[in-house]
């Protein structure tokens, strides 16, 4: 299925007038408040968040996954779904691809399908948390912190395949996130584990070419339950350092013990200009990788007004990959990544609307509710006709849901592929 100009003309068509209204009346307040409010909106056209190959069929937990039937099985119907979103969307401009499950038979092909749909590669992503079946050595115990040399080899060999694989296509970083860690106290020696995983990922840095960038994930837990070798930041920061100026910490909101301060992690990274990536989603309880914004939407807004504040305070830092890492057992995979798009926009939008040089003025005074008036001002108001009005300018709809069930989306899908397909990897 591909959205056309048409589709997308008949969908807005409808809503059109009510959106200038609340444009207009947006609009007109911030503007007597001093914002620049087609600043903000083409601050928000440009922002383009990567979606991840692996999120565009239904995830599944432990227990059991519920398919949404017509679901990609290929490449090239993953890179028609990141399509649709993009199309409807404006946001969706980049897919990140999970190796082995989608190396791409014709490279020129898929390429020329991204292009066509106005689709970046964004960062590839090794996988040593599974065995292949073609492979020699298991990852039971570990892969680049491995015991067994043999074992960290084959680790760091794929880890190059990949860097290869997303070369061809145009990525310009390597996402590295290691299951390797430990179930039981005394199962690892913990320097061990940890100076063999910087001796992998140094053999690995040797293979980036020159503009290339590794981000290094972190995880505190799961699926090893006593300890995971790059359990935080700390470690991340560490090994990025061990390794060089082309490595960065990844941060994965989902990936933090509960109520750890995720602004300030970001903050800091940025102030050493090592914060390199960023993956979306939320939690109440753990690696939940429920639909970002539908949790603790305050404090993505709150990471946002940090992230707001290094981009412009932080030149050290590189352009962060943006990726939504989410899965969903109980949605429509695309309806999802949708509502994860938005609600990104809603809280970078937000983020915008803080007054910088205010909030610094009220800081040095220790005006502490001055402060806080000033970040839930900005939490307070509503953005969404900004974020459509970016939209809108750019091409896309002004309500990205409501198109989707209006063009019939899912089932147009099922359609053409059939009921039950799955994607690969899942
Ligand atoms: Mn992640």
């Amino acid at each position: 299925m591909k959205i056309n100009k048409e589709h997308i003309q008949n969908t807005n068509k409808s809503i059109l007038e009510d959106h200038n209204d609340n444009f207009d009346f947006l609009a007109n307040k911030l503007t007597k408040n001093g914002h620049k409010v087609e600043e903000i909106i083409s601050k928000l056209s440009e922002f383009q968040v990567a979606i991840p190959s692996w999120a565009l069929g239904a995830g599944g937990t432990r227990f059991g996954r519920f398919s949404f039937y017509g679901e990609p099985s290929t490449l090239e119907q993953k890179l028609e779904d990141v399509g649709v979103l993009h199309a409807l969307t404006q946001t969706a401009g980049a897919v990140s691809l999970h190796i082995p499950w989608d190396v791409p038979s014709d490279y020129a092909a898929i390429k020329q399908q991204a292009d066509s749909l106005h689709i970046k590669f964004d960062s590839v992503n090794s996988n040593t948390f599974q065995d292949q079946k073609s492979a020699s050595e298991s990852y039971k115990y570990g892969s680049l912190s491995n015991t067994n040399k043999d074992v960290r080899e084959q680790a760091i060999q794929h880890n190059l395949e990949v860097i290869k694989i997303g070369d061809k296509l145009g990525s310009k970083s390597l996402t590295v996130w290691l299951a390797d860690g430990s179930c039981f106290p005394g199962q690892n020696n913990f320097q061990t584990a940890f100076q063999n995983t910087q001796n992998s990922l140094k053999d690995i840095y040797k293979g980036l070419p020159e503009d290339w960038k590794m981000l290094i994930e972190y995880k505190p837990y799961e699926p090893n339950f006593y300890s995971t070798v790059i359990q935080d930041w700390g470690a991340s920061l560490m090994l990025a350092n061990g390794c060089g100026e082309k490595a960065f910490t990844l941060v994965d909101l989902g990936h933090h013990l509960p109520n750890s301060n995720i602004e300030q992690i970001v903050s800091i990274l940025q102030l050493k200009g090592k914060l390199g990536g960023f993956h979306f989603n939320d939690s109440k309880y753990g690696d939940d990788d429920l639909t970002v914004g539908s949790i603790k939407p305050y404090a993505l807004f709150l990471i946002f007004n940090e992230l707001v504040y290094g981009m412009q305070n932080n030149p050290q830092n590189p352009d962060l990959a943006w990726m939504i890492d989410a899965s969903h057992n109980v949605k429509d995979p695309l309806e999802d990544l949708i509502q994860s798009l938005e609600a990104i926009q809603e809280a970078f939008a937000k983020a915008l609307l803080i007054d910088q040089e205010e909030l610094k003025a009220a800081q040095l005074d220790n005006d502490v509710v001055k402060c806080q008036e000033i970040l839930q001002g900005a939490y307070r108001t509503d953005v969404r006709p900004l974020i459509e009005r970016a939209r809108l300018n750019s091409g896309g709809v002004i309500s990205p849901i409501n198109a989707y069930r209006s063009l019939d989306v899912r089932n147009q899908l099922i359609k053409e592929r059939g009921r039950n397909t799955v994607a690969t990897g899942l």
